[in-house]
């Protein structure tokens, strides 16, 4: 398959670097590097990762290569990517022949008047939702809604905190014969922007349920899961120094190395660490952890999708991952550039493809198969299909550049960037009883009833 290209904004993004660039890497190098050695005390600052626009990877194999430096990919171009890396894996970068530029730090924005720095986003950003407002928000919601909407702490993070799970149903206290769909988000701390989207779909399904005919029967007829927040842990230290700090993985420690996190969504039992598209290395933005699983967050939300195989049946058909950015819709397999083979057949293929391609047509990103951009392994949605047999995407959400805002768009943009996703997301609920139905095979696949 060609591959679709991420974003298309390199002129707008250039004209931005020519203005903002801060320091080239040369000067960066001529610092010292705190992170390399021995040296750092407890008072010293843990070396922040800076995006990078690199020019030079241009197939989906050179951006595989790019990434085992280390990095994370952010976005993808003909010619180009932006990653995120620390200055050493920049300095690898440079070494395989491409040419990188520093991009502008995030926002240092002053902290929001009356709120003590590190409880609240800065100002800006102030609509976003810490962990503690999102949970108030969820209760509340849960209070006003109790017969369509439940809530389950189904563990807890490295650090502790709750993980959720939310049911939305009509009689949400018994478990019927409904075909169940799942919502995850915030597997990557930085990306703010999808526990909005969790937050929006319980609000969306709860004051409509009723009013809106879709929505009411939807409701009717499905268990839908939200699980709004899969890294609390990361999502707030990602906040809570007053300076964003591009933080990616979870926050739990790695024996024998001082860097901190598992990449979570490379950290899931399906092919896990199996063709270069994860790290062994704790210091990499693509850590996949000890072994499969070993990350808690992982663990817990596994459990509980193994936990909604009932009777030797897997309830849950249908999911979607919420990430930022680039405005993607993507699907199975990343860990193979192959279309189809083990675990994917034709028609398999052709149901993830249409129907990514149908939800694609309503929020304008472009759908394609993971792996088009480079390899993962790992991923959550690769396990969800892989293990599970369940049609699981990855959205990757507004915006489509850094140029616009990468992985911290301000708060004004949240009503728009996540009722973007309403058609989408109603269209995967309308097709869950039988995703087949997408290519017309519903009789060959689905039985009647
Ligand atoms: O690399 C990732 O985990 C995702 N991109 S992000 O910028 N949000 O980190 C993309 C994952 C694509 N691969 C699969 N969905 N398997
Ligand atoms: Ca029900
Ligand atoms: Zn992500």
């Amino acid at each position: 398959m060609r591959p679709h290209l991420r974003g298309g904004r390199t002129t707008a993004l250039a004209a931005l670097l020519s203005l903002a660039l801060a320091a080239p890497i040369a000067a960066a190098q001529a610092q010292t590097a705190p992170s390399a050695g021995p040296a750092a005390g407890p008072t010293q600052q843990a070396e922040l990762p800076r995006q990078y626009e690199v020019t030079g990877p241009a197939t989906r194999t050179e951006r595989t290569t790019l990434a085992a430096t280390g990095v994370s990919i952010d976005e993808v171009h003909a010619r180009s990517v932006v990653i995120t890396a620390t200055r050493a894996q920049a300095m690898a970068v440079r070494k395989l022949g491409h040419t990188i530029r520093q991009l502008p730090a995030p926002p240092t924005a002053a902290p929001a008047p009356h709120k003590p720095r590190g409880r609240e986003f800065p100002a800006g950003y102030t609509n976003y939702h810490t962990y503690d407002e999102a949970t108030k928000e969820i209760d509340a919601l849960v209070a006003k809604h109790p017969g369509i909407l439940s809530k389950q702490v189904i563990g807890t993070s490295h650090e502790g905190r709750n993980l959720l799970a939310l049911k939305l149903s009509k009689n949400v206290t018994k478990d019927e014969q409904e075909p169940e769909v799942l919502f995850t988000a915030h597997q990557h701390a930085r990306e703010h922007l999808t526990v909005e989207m969790a937050l929006y779909l319980l609000n969306e399904f709860t004051s409509k349920y009723g009013s809106d005919s879709r929505i009411t029967k939807m409701l009717d007829s499905r268990e839908i899961w939200i699980i709004p927040d899969l890294n609390p842990d990361g999502g707030e230290y990602d906040i809570a120094s007053g300076t964003f700090r591009s933080w990616r993985k979870n926050r739990q420690p790695n024996g024998g190395s001082r860097a901190v996190g598992t990449d979570l969504n490379r950290n899931w039992d399906f092919k896990w660490g199996c063709c270069g598209g994860s790290s062994s290395s704790p210091s990499s933005e693509t850590y996949r952890g000890a072994s499969a699983a070993s990350a808690p967050e992982v663990q817990v939300v596994s459990k509980f999708v193994q936990g909604r195989n009932v009777g030797g049946k897997q309830q849950i058909t249908a999911a979607i991952d919420f990430h930022t950015y680039s405005e993607l819709v993507l699907w199975p397999f990343g860990f193979t550039n192959d279309d189809t083979g083990d675990g994917m057949t034709k028609d398999e293929h052709d149901t993830f493809a249409t129907l990514g391609k149908n939800m694609a047509a309503t929020n304008g990103y472009t759908p394609e198969q993971s792996s088009d951009l480079y390899i993962t392994d790992g991923s959550i949605d690769d396990w969800l299909w892989g293990a599970q047999r369940i049609f699981a995407y990855t959205f990757e959400m507004y915006p489509s550049s850094f140029g616009s805002g990468g992985f911290y768009p301000k708060d004004s943009v949240i009503p728009k960037e996540t009722s973007r996703n309403r058609e989408a997301v109603l269209r995967l609920l309308e097709t869950a009883d039988c995703v087949y139905r997408a290519i017309g095979k519903e009789g060959q696949y689905c039985k009647s009833g």
